[in-house]
Formats: structure tokens, C-alpha cells, sequence
């Protein structure tokens, strides 16, 4: 087994620590400790069920010890792909308890993403759901079990379904007095998943003094305290929903999360109201929905007071709106699962909060904007963002040649064209790289053109963003067909379908071209084709 790790050069490590950045706290220590501080405070609220902060660490517990008892050993990667449900959190600190690594899935990832990340985290076993939103894990799991020779057990959560056979979580438990004593602080707690420029999800092992670093100084920034409701709206599974204050945040305050079942307002709404939802967050089409809605309906969000909105660009226009609208304040958020987090401060000037996505969480976040050439540009002109700090990380897991590409002298290129302003902000201007951001999802163009050239009748595919004005970014795919074919867009979608991918991979416009325009030179890169056909569909557009 590949070991997981991450590492900060000594002199840097010594001064986040001097500053106190990282002081030795561990997620198994952060629960136990909150637990004993209150344990009769509630938690967790889903639907009608309260879980209190002692009930929540003893069973997480229970749980790890379970686990050990099976054989598990601290070290190994466990697959955690759960909606937003209160076994997460009974399965993410059973792991953390047992020296264990959650690995977190999307629920709306397929074979094809679940499996890559089994086998690339070498994972021995799986947490899920045998039905989420219509598909059946369960099925899956069980499927991947006689395929994959390192994952040894799938365990579910609420019932069996058709995959009989399978272990159900609540079934597991143990001795807690067999659970080991707390990791290294500078271990690797748990692994979030990148958006993936190129091909296929990276692994990005965080630490738990750089990850805990984060939810303190959120929680600070957000001003999230023990008496706060946070609303956990989006998948918790979504780095932005899990620390930007979130719900680990939340825990770490000793506040109480409240999961939702569904983002849209007729459900939300009424959820706010009811359990009294003080913050939380959105991307940005989800906060247009709430704004519309809100606009129309009159909305009473009284116990609102602050409202996140990251994942994907967030316009002025909609910006402006919000405190007039929903009646709290705005807070821009624009992170990445790598590290680096900015917040607009709850303080800050309304345009500030409005025009710019924040400025770092730390004051040893450090920031590098680059022209093409890799020289600084000044303030106010756009460039690459570079960064480093301490809770940026310095590699993905087992990717060499990705490693070398997305780091520099210990700077993570975010891919990201920014302009800073002279107060520290940044106001996001754009990706230099392929990806598309689809309503807070970050899709790789190369992972879908090799989806579409996997069809007998593709000859070659180029896929692109398109701005869409409630997505933010659409997919578009231009498709050449092989001589003699004649697919519709309805067969490329029943294709896609079959490969087995998240639905929102699936392209939004399918055009067919009967060749690629090229240069005089002929050939040319990818990139440059693509910006080519961007450029050509946004005209017809
Ligand atoms: C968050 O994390 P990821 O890893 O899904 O995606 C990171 C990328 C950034 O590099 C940037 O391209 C984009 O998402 N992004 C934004 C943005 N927030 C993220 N682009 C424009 N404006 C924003 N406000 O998406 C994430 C992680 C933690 C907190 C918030 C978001």
C-alpha cells in the first residue's frame, strides 16, 4: 500500500506552528472533547432526528471499534460515498476514532469515478447508501467487490435494498477501549478529491493540524459559535460544504448542523424558519434560485444571518441582491479542495463584498500572481494564482507527472487568472487551464472527449465551456462522426449513460461538425481548438 502523506518544508512547518496555525489537534480529539464539553447539546438534526454531541462520539466509536474488530488497521482507506445523512458523520468519526481514512466520494459519482478512486486510494472497504437519488449503490458495491481485489467489505447505511448480503453500518460495533491512541497531528486525516483539470479525479491528502487550522479561523472569519445553526444545503462531501465553515466547522464551535434533504426553496425555506439555520452555503445558480424564489414569495429567512456563496464565479449583479432579498449578509467564497480559502469579511465594504471573492484566510497564505512568462504583474492586472500556506498542500497522492505541472518551489498553480486587489482581495477572472465549472462541479474536457471517442461511431470530439447564464459554465461537445454515420444527440446521451460517469458529466449541447477547423499550419494542439470552437460557438451564440 501506497503510504499517504503530506509534508511542509521544515522552516515553513516550524513557523505555522510558532504562529499557531497548527496546534496538535485531531479530529478524533476534536469530537471526544466537544462531547465532553456539552454532551447533551444537539449536534445534529436530520429531519426529526436529533443526535447530541454524546451520543454522536459514542457511537462513531463504537463504530471505529467495530471496524478494528474486523480486522481493519489504522492506515487503511475506507471509500465514504453518503448524501447528506447523520450516518456520515457516525461513519467519517467512526474512521477518524479508528486511526482510519475517509476518502470522500460524491454521491453522484457512477462505477466508472467509484472505481477509480477505490483503486487509486487502494480503499479495503466502502461506506454508501444502497439507493441514492434513484441509482442503487448497493448493486454497485456489491458488483465492485468481485472486481477489486483490495476492497474487502461494502457497508451500507439504512438498509440492504437488493444488495442482500451486505453489512449494514448500524450492525457494527465494538469496544471502545480498543481504539488506538490519537494519530500524529501532522498524519494524513482524510482525502478530498480535486475537480480534475485533466482526466480523472486526484487524490489530496489533508492533514489534521492543516485541516483543523482551517475550520478555526472559518469559524472566526464566518463568525460561527456554539450558538450557530449551520444549514448544510450542498453535499457535505463538497470540500466548500465540509470546512468553509461547514460542517466540520460547525462541530468544531460546538454549534448544531442541520442537514437538508433538498436545496430547492419550497423545502429549504421552511427548514430555515423551523430549525432556526443562522448560516449557510451555495453556489452560485442554487443562490439565484433562492433569490427568485425569495423575490416572488416574500420569504420570511428571519434566522438567516449569513450566506456563503463559492464553488463558481458569483456576479455583482446577483451579489447585490442578497442582502436586500434574503435579508442577511453576504459572504464570498472562493476555495479549492487543494487548500487555499478566501472569505469576504463580514465587515468589509458592501462593493468589496460584492465585486471580490475574498481575500485568504491566513496571513501566511502566500500569493503569487503570473503572467505566462511566470514575472509578477502588478496589482489590479490579471494573472496565473499561484499560493502556498499552511494548509495548502505541496502534492497530490501517486500522481508524478501531475505533481510536476500543479506545483513550483512548493506553490500549488490553482489554475485559476485572478486579479488582486491593492486591500488583498482577489476578484476571479477566469481558468487558464480546461476544465469547466458547471454549477460548482468541476468537469475535465479531456475526461469527456475520451468518454465520446470511446463510441464506435466518433471520429474525434472536442468539449469546451460555454458561459450559461444559470449555470455559470455549460458543457458543449463539437463531435466529428466516422464516415458513414449518422448518430443524434439522443444517441450520444444514452452513450454517455453507459459509461457509467456522474450525470453531470454528460454534455449539455451536441453539435456535429463535419471537420475541425485547423490552421494552414495544420496540426494544432488541443487547447488551441478548443479555444477555437469556444470562440466560434460563443459568435453564433
Ligand atoms: C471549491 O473547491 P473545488 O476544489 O471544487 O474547486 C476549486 C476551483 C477553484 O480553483 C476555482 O476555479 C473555482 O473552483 N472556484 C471559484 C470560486 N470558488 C471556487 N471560482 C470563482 N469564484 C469562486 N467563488 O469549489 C471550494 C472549496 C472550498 C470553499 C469554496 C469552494
Amino acid at each position: 500500500m501506497k503510504p499517504l502523506s503530506q509534508t511542509w518544508p521544515d522552516d515553513l512547518a516550524a513557523r505555522y506552528k510558532a504562529r499557531g496555525y497548527w496546534r496538535g489537534e485531531t479530529f478524533p480529539a476534536m469530537l471526544r472533547d466537544r462531547a465532553a464539553e456539552h454532551p447533551d447539546r444537539i449536534a445534529l438534526t436530520e429531519g426529526d432526528t436529533n443526535l447530541t454531541y454524546g451520543a454522536l462520539n459514542a457511537r462513531a466509536r463504537s463504530f471505529g471499534a467495530g471496524l478494528l474488530a474486523r480486522g481493519y488497521q489504522p492506515g487503511d482507506r475506507v471509500l465514504v460515498q453518503l448524501h447528506n445523512c447523520i450516518e456520515f458523520f457516525t461513519a467519517t468519526f467512526g474512521l477518524f476514532a479508528a486511526g482510519l481514512v475517509p476518502v470522500y466520494a460524491l454521491p453522484a459519482h457512477r462505477r466508472t469515478e467509484v472505481d477509480h478512486l477505490l483503486r487509486k486510494s487502494e480503499a479495503v472497504a466502502m461506506i454508501t447508501k444502497a439507493r441514492m437519488d434513484g441509482f442503487d449503490h448497493g448493486a454497485l458495491g456489491a458488483d465492485l467487490l468481485g472486481d477489486i481485489p483490495a476492497l474487502r467489505e461494502v457497508i451500507l447505511i439504512g438498509g440492504t435494498g437488493d444488495a442482500a448480503g451486505l453489512p449494514d453500518l448500524e450492525g457494527i460495533s465494538g469496544d471502545p477501549a480498543t481504539l488506538p491512541d490519537d494519530p500524529d497531528p501532522q498524519s494524513v486525516a482524510h482525502v478530498q478529491i480535486s475537480g480534475g483539470s485533466t482526466g480523472m479525479s486526484k487524490l489530496i491528502p489533508r492533514t489534521h493540524d492543516d485541516y483543523i487550522y482551517t475550520l478555526r479561523a472559518s469559524n472566526e472569519i464566518c463568525n460561527v459559535t456554539a450558538a450557530s445553526v449551520y444549514g448544510a444545503v450542498l453535499p457535505v462531501a463538497h470540500n466548500f460544504t465540509m470546512s468553509s465553515p461547514g460542517v466540520y466547522g460547525a462541530l468544531h464551535a460546538g454549534a448544531r448542523v442541520v442537514l437538508f434533504p433538498s436545496p430547492v426553496p419550497d423545502a429549504a425555506f421552511p427548514l430555515i424558519r423551523r430549525e432556526g439555520v443562522t448560516i449557510t452555503g451555495l453556489v452560485p445558480p442554487l443562490a439565484l434560485l433562492w433569490l427568485d424564489s425569495a423575490d416572488r414569495s416574500q420569504a420570511d429567512l428571519a434566522p438567516l444571518e449569513v450566506l456563503l456563496v463559492g464553488g463558481a464565479k458569483f456576479l455583482p449583479e446577483a451579489a447585490r441582491r442578497v442582502t436586500p432579498v434574503l435579508g442577511c449578509t453576504l459572504q464570498q467564497v472562493f476555495g479549492m479542495a487543494e487548500g487555499l480559502v478566501n472569505y469576504t469579511r463580514l465587515d468589509d465594504d458592501p462593493a468589496v463584498i460584492t465585486q471580490t471573492q475574498g481575500r485568504p484566510i491566513s496571513p501566511d497564505d502566500e500569493i503569487l500572481v503570473l503572467d505566462d512568462a511566470g514575472q509578477p504583474v502588478p496589482d489590479g492586472s490579471p494573472g496565473h494564482l499561484l499560493t502556498r500556506g499552511p494548509y495548502t498542500i505541496s502534492a497530490y497522492h501517486d500522481e508524478a507527472g501531475a505533481n510536476t505541472r500543479s506545483f513550483e518551489d512548493g506553490f500549488y498553480r490553482t489554475g485559476d487568472i485572478v486579479i488582486r486587489h491593492p486591500s488583498g482581495h482577489l476578484t476571479v477572472q477566469g481558468r487558464a487551464g480546461d476544465h469547466i465549472n458547471r454549477a460548482g462541479e468541476k468537469i475535465s474536457a479531456e475526461e469527456v472527449e475520451d468518454h465520446l471517442l470511446a463510441h464506435p461511431g466518433v471520429f474525434d470530439a472536442v468539449v469546451v465551456s460555454i458561459p450559461d447564464s444559470h449555470l455559470g459554465e455549460r458543457i458543449a461537445a463539437f463531435i466529428q462522426l466516422k464516415q458513414g454515420q449518422a448518430l443524434r444527440a439522443l444517441d450520444i446521451r444514452k452513450f454517455m449513460r453507459t459509461r457509467q460517469v456522474a450525470p453531470f458529466k454528460t454534455p449539455d449541447d451536441i453539435r456535429f461538425v463535419t471537420e475541425f477547423g485547423t490552421t494552414a499550419v495544420g496540426k494544432i494542439s488541443r487547447k488551441e481548438l478548443r479555444n477555437q470552437l469556444r470562440t466560434a460557438a460563443l459568435a453564433e451564440d
